[in-house]
């Protein structure tokens, strides 16, 4: 009896199955697509020749033309900043901020696979580990790593790979002002990345709660204590620090989801625009239209506000342009499992329940604790 029925309902699915597999609307079932499966592991446990290795494709990246036309983007490093920067509004400080950093993440990574020749998968910085010392931390070594702190009144890097880099995206929504990468490493606002903060997330048992949390203290300490490029809101993915950054705030997620799978995996929540009069302890306010990041206790200097643009990105570029996209995918101002996330091209758009499984038939990997 069972059986008959089954078939009916295998069937009457198949028409649409392709359809489904870019913009699932239910979180997508464990349905053993996903075998090989690529270990995320921390920064410091690399060999050197992993490191080596990760980096070569960074550069890889960095010096792969665009191909999708986005305004002022000269690179496929650049056209994964875009993304970020273009949508700035509506994907910090709502529902979707972890999720659209997860399917973010994951494009940066597959592109280094498939464009770059990378055959590892992407590393994440054990931010709890470096807590109050990021200066000392062996992601910011100038030999082995992504180099160190800037130097100067704009902060440029000076050593390590990515010293020649020039990015054309920033600071806040300008286009077309080749930058250096530059940095103001911070070991006092670096100790918002300790675990301690992690630890008071976690005792929040709803997305609802959780998120905001999380897009607090572990992810500003991040941002906050390599400052420059970093404490960009709009376009920090201009740092390659960035992705492993925003790599180890995705582990901090799933390990949380993975507390209660069979809760979390489902549990998505917030609003689509940022909203409740602007960021709470933002230096100097905010209007309720800038995007940002939640600074909290209004304890990081530096942030956006004015001065120095290297600094502090100037509330007029913190404006979202005419062309700013409006969120998509949900019947309200309430983030769903509709949700679109959009990659411009750069990946194909998911929803949020494709990103909620990181064993799911699109995502497919795991975090392997330090
Ligand atoms: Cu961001």
């Amino acid at each position: 009896m069972v059986l008959p029925s089954l078939l009916v309902l295998l069937s009457a699915c198949g028409g649409s199955m392709a359809a489904a597999v870019a913009r699932s609307t239910t979180p997508r079932a464990r349905d053993g697509t996903c075998t090989t499966i690529l270990q995320r592991r921390a920064w410091h446990t690399f060999t050197d020749e992993e490191k080596r290795a990760y980096i070569d494709a960074e550069l890889c990246l960095m010096a792969k033309p665009a191909t999708l036309g986005l305004k002022g983007t000269k690179n496929r490093f650049e056209e994964l900043q875009w993304t970020h920067q273009h949508q700035s509004n509506i994907v910090h400080n709502v529902g979707a901020f972890l999720p659209y950093h997860r399917l973010l993440m994951w494009a940066h990574e597959k592109l280094l696979r498939e464009e770059c020749g990378y055959q590892g998968a992407q590393p994440y910085w054990d931010e709890a580990r470096d807590a109050g010392k990021f200066s000392t931390s062996d992601v910011l070594d100038p030999v082995t790593g992504f180099g160190g702190n800037g130097v100067g009144e704009r902060g440029c890097i000076v050593d390590g790979p990515f010293v020649n880099f020039t990015n054309s995206l920033g600071p806040g929504y300008r286009i077309g002002e080749d930058h250096c990468i530059y940095r103001f490493v911070n070991d006092n606002i670096s100790r918002q990345a300790a675990r301690s903060f992690i630890d008071e997330c976690y005792r929040h048992t709803t997305f609802a709660r959780f998120w905001p949390c999380a897009e607090g203290s572990p992810h500003s300490g991040g941002h906050g204590g390599v400052g420059g490029k970093m404490l960009d809101p709009i376009s920090s993915p201009g740092d390659p620090v960035f992705y492993l950054h925003h790599t180890w705030l995705d582990k901090v997620w799933w390990d949380w989801q993975a507390l209660d799978l069979p809760a979390r995996l489902t549990d998505i929540s917030g609003r689509n625009t940022p909203g409740g009069g602007g960021f709470g302890g933002f230096p100097g306010g905010g209007n309720g239209t800038n995007p940002g990041f939640p600074w909290g206790n209004g304890t990081f200097p530096g942030g956006p506000g004015g001065g120095n643009p290297w600094r502090n990105v100037p509330f007029q570029d913190m404006v979202p342009p005419a062309d700013a996209p409006g969120p998509e995918g949900d019947p309200g101002n309430v983030t769903t499992l509709t949700h679109i996330l959009k990659m411009y091209g750069v990946v194909p758009d998911a929803t949020i329940a494709d990103v909620m499984d990181v064993r799911g038939s699109l995502l497919c990997y795991e975090y392997v604790d330090a």
